[in-house]
């Protein structure tokens, strides 16, 4: 057993008192550590403000370990539950224990737990999310929730279960989907007569009532949107936000009167998509189509937001908008009688976007230090910490902190003063430093007398004053700067991975080094398979990771499209080029 002593405790004396808090005795500081010392305890003194910052790695907190475990086996159900509290001690409790560039996945999951977003759970791919992410999904909800309403789109709620009739209604989508469906088979110790399914996505709860609901042309165009989770039984490794057995999504099904107007509703949810990556999130992304091969089959083609985490070099989809066609109209008989009296299918859209932006806003930005949070985003976007020593009036310093803390709040800045007298400074400056507040304020004695506060920045550690008289203007403005820095640091770090091929010799080069590949491309599905096969041949040839052949493929047809040379071929067939093609290992 060792005993460990805050160097920053000033005070002779200090408090001790038994677990549940009834007695406390006082005992001089130096008496306490010679009677441990007596009874052949070890003692030592730590300075938690720097051991926070210090470069050299203790054992690893067991958190990531046992997650790891639960990583590995994700066909059992169940997943060790680990504890964050009981092998951890404080300093690797207040820091991440891995480096972003080293070991990305072991620095993924410490950043998320000790960032307090994600809780593990006893089922394997379900976790919990905490409030610190969980108030983060409620911005993106809010900020897309007001756009679509702009569209006239409505929010309802439809049933959790799918019967198996309704599921099995149209087949041939569902086929290739099978082994992810859940079921309930049974109610307390009795068998169901018919097992029910927990939807995994709601396309066959909603359209027989959008059959129903859908008569005449003035009853489109139709646009309903419900906020769910959604289960979907994968066996792949899960990764929190990433791929997870539940997640949260919004999904939103629309019927129309023509083509075009459906072309015009999947655009639209594509540029709110993009919107919330770019404008909220400050992730750049790829607005594209999806290729045959990877487009959703039910439907006629498919939109999506592509991005790239530049740590670890894979690809990643970020949200997807569909247009249907006709193909489920007339699966559901989805049907309306338009102006001239006849009877024709409705034109339909579906699109979606899951809490998996969560988790590609944490891998795009969090640094060896924890999560970096872009100010619009951020369920706290500033964090006041008075600097109390034992020589000063406390509640002089706070007093003023609550000040500025509610002019703050009054220019709507989410602002929080943490006034706990629990911490000292220095673990608090890691705590909200580690959960990516944007800005910190400090404020103690030597600021008091010159009429300044000391303000921090998360994202690129600097530190300065700030006159008591300018805090909100240069608080606000601030915000801003960050928001649009780690915006163009990411876009920067997005382009530097973004190389261009013409034949298949240097492409297999830059996809080995896990680079995004912009090609000349043919657009024929046969084309896209030949080039997995081949990509997967050549890597095993070298010796290569099998994983990193397995998933090359295209991630989108970029919507921006350069021009293409006249007669220039396709980079791997050698037929004619028709577009340029984004691809990539991915998630
Ligand atoms: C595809 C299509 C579509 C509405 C979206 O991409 C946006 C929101 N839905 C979803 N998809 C499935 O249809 C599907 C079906 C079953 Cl039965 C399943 F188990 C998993 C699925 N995954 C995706």
């Amino acid at each position: 057993m060792q005993f460990i002593l805050d160097e920053e405790i000033v005070s002779e004396y200090v408090a001790i008192h038994p677990m549940i808090n009834t007695s406390t005795i006082w005992i001089k500081r130096d008496d306490l550590v010679a009677l441990l010392n007596s009874q052949g305890i070890k003692t030592s003194k730590l300075k938690l403000t720097e051991a926070v910052e210090e470069e050299k790695k203790p054992e690893p907190v067991k958190v990531t370990k046992v997650a790891k475990v639960a990583k590995e086996n994700p066909k059992d159900n169940t997943s060790t539950l680990p504890s964050t509290t009981t092998t951890a001690s404080n300093t690797n409790l207040l820091s991440i224990q891995y480096k972003k560039l080293e070991n990305f996945s072991d620095w993924y999951t410490d950043v998320i737990v000790k960032s307090e977003m994600i809780e593990y759970y006893d089922i394997s791919g379900c976790y919990i999310l905490r409030p610190w992410s969980y108030q983060i999904w409620e911005i993106i909800q809010k900020f897309f929730d007001d756009k679509i309403k702009e569209l006239g789109v409505e929010n309802a709620y439809f049933p959790l279960f799918v019967s198996f009739k309704a599921l099995n209604q149209e087949k041939d989508h569902v086929e290739g989907f099978k082994p992810e469906v859940a079921w309930v088979t049974r109610s307390g110790d009795k068998e169901l007569e018919c097992p029910i399914a927990i939807r995994p996505t709601s396309e066959t709860i909603m359209y027989p009532s959008f059959s129903k609901w859908i008569r005449s042309h003035r009853d489109l165009p139709l646009k309903l949107n419900q906020w769910t989770n959604v289960v979907r039984w994968e066996f792949k490794n899960p990764t929190p936000f990433i791929r997870t057995r539940e997640f949260l999504w919004q999904e939103g099904h629309t019927a129309h009167s023509s083509l075009e107007e459906a072309d015009k509703q999947v655009f639209d949810i594509l540029e709110f998509y993009r919107q919330v990556y770019e404008d909220l999130l400050a992730v750049p992304v790829i607005p594209g189509r999806k290729s045959e091969n990877e487009k959703f089959a039910g439907g006629f083609y498919t939109t999506t937001v592509e991005t790239m985490i530049p740590a670890n070099g894979k690809g990643i989809q970020c949200a997807t908008s569909h247009n249907l066609g006709q193909n489920f109209s007339k699966m559901f008989d989805i049907k309306y009688l338009n102006e001239k009296r006849e009877e024709s299918y409705a034109w339909q859209t579906s699109w979606g976007m899951t809490t998996r932006t969560i988790g590609v806003m944490v891998m795009t930005h969090a640094d060896d230090n924890g999560l970096i949070l872009p100010p619009r985003i951020a369920p706290i976007q500033v964090i006041l910490v008075p600097i109390i020593t034992t020589k000063d009036d406390p509640k002089v310093i706070k007093d003023k902190m609550y000040e500025i803390c509610a002019e703050l709040k009054g220019a709507k800045v989410r602002s929080k003063v943490d006034d706990s007298d629990i911490h000292n400074p220095g673990w608090k400056f890691a705590h909200w430093e580690l959960k990516g507040v944007p800005i910190r304020i400090e404020y103690g004695k030597k600021d008091m007398e010159k009429g300044q506060v000391t303000v921090f920045c998360r994202d690129n550690r600097e530190r300065f004053t700030v006159e008591f008289s300018e805090v909100n203007a240069t608080i606000t403005k601030l915000l801003e700067t960050i928001q649009e820095r780690i915006f163009n640091k990411a876009k920067s770090a997005l382009e530097v991975k973004k190389k261009t091929a013409n034949d298949f010799e240097s492409f297999l080069k830059l996809i080995s080094d896990n680079n995004m590949v912009l090609t000349p491309w043919c657009n024929v599905q046969k084309c896209e398979e030949n080039v997995k096969a081949a990509v997967k041949e050549e890597s095993e040839n070298s010796g290569l990771d099998e994983k990193v052949a397995g998933s090359c493929k295209t991630l989108c047809i970029p919507l921006q499209q350069e021009v293409l040379a006249e007669n220039q071929k396709c980079f791997f067939c050698d037929a004619k080029a028709q577009v340029q093609a984004v691809w990539g290992r991915s998630y």
